[in-house]
């Protein structure tokens, strides 16, 4: 189904996209170390979901932000022997690529999410959701099969979304809405035995979600 994304040009002004912060959310980024508000979904004996609402305080400064300084590409995709634009833009932050510096932020999630997993979250990306046009397809992260049961998280802010999964090839039995500051994370054979998909929808605002995983 899907091809490798390749980067093309990005195009329009990512600044500009209408934004509405909440009244209440003007405070600093900083992450809830205590992990208070997660509730474990157990998809099956195997696979596992954490989420842990409003687990990024200062999610819509967070969000400004990002918006504002991400390294957005647009990206084209293959689908069905057809090329066709990635609905969304992405943002990499790749160790290796010196021009691009990640937000020292994204070292402190990195360290919470290691203490609490114990497992190694060494890859960092994120989603622009313009509008409700843009969306992820059902999939599961591409992630090499050397790696066992690997743990994906994502962080979302801006806009709430839906969140779905299902069992691969299956019908949905999942559904989360995702609000400012939300943790997901998937577990256990979550990428290999399940899919999620955030689906198109009529009206949105735009959203990020950043996505840490255990990829290496
Ligand atoms: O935006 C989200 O919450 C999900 C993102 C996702 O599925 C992905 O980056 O593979």
């Amino acid at each position: 189904m899907y091809q490798a994304e390749k980067p093309v040009e990005a195009s329009g002004d990512v600044a500009s996209l209408a934004w509405q912060p909440t009244l209440f959310d003007s405070a600093a980024p900083a992450p809830d170390a205590s992990f208070n508000t997660v509730k474990r979904h157990l998809l099956d004996a195997t696979a596992w979901v954490d989420h842990a609402p409003g687990w990024m305080r200062g999610a819509d400064t967070l969000f400004a932000t990002l918006l504002e300084t991400a390294p957005w590409e647009a990206s084209q995709q293959e689908l069905y022997g057809r090329v066709v634009d990635t609905p969304r833009l992405i943002a990499r932050w790749p160790y290796q690529r010196g021009s691009v510096e990640r937000p020292p932020l994204f070292e402190q999630v990195r360290t919470l999410l290691e203490q609490r997993y114990r497992r190694p979250f060494n890859s960092v990306s994120a989603n622009l959701y313009r509008d409700g046009r843009d969306s992820v397809a059902w999939h599961g992260d591409r992630i090499p099969r050397t790696v066992h049961n690997p743990l994906v998280a994502t962080i979302s802010l801006g806009h709430s979304r839906r969140f779905l999964m299902r069992p691969r090839g299956g019908i949905t039995q999942l559904s989360l809405t995702l609000g400012p500051g939300d943790l997901v994370v998937m577990g256990g054979t979550s990428q290999r035995t399940w899919q999620h998909a955030i689906p198109k929808v009529a009206s949105a605002g735009p959203r990020i979600s950043i996505a840490v995983r255990h990829s290496l």
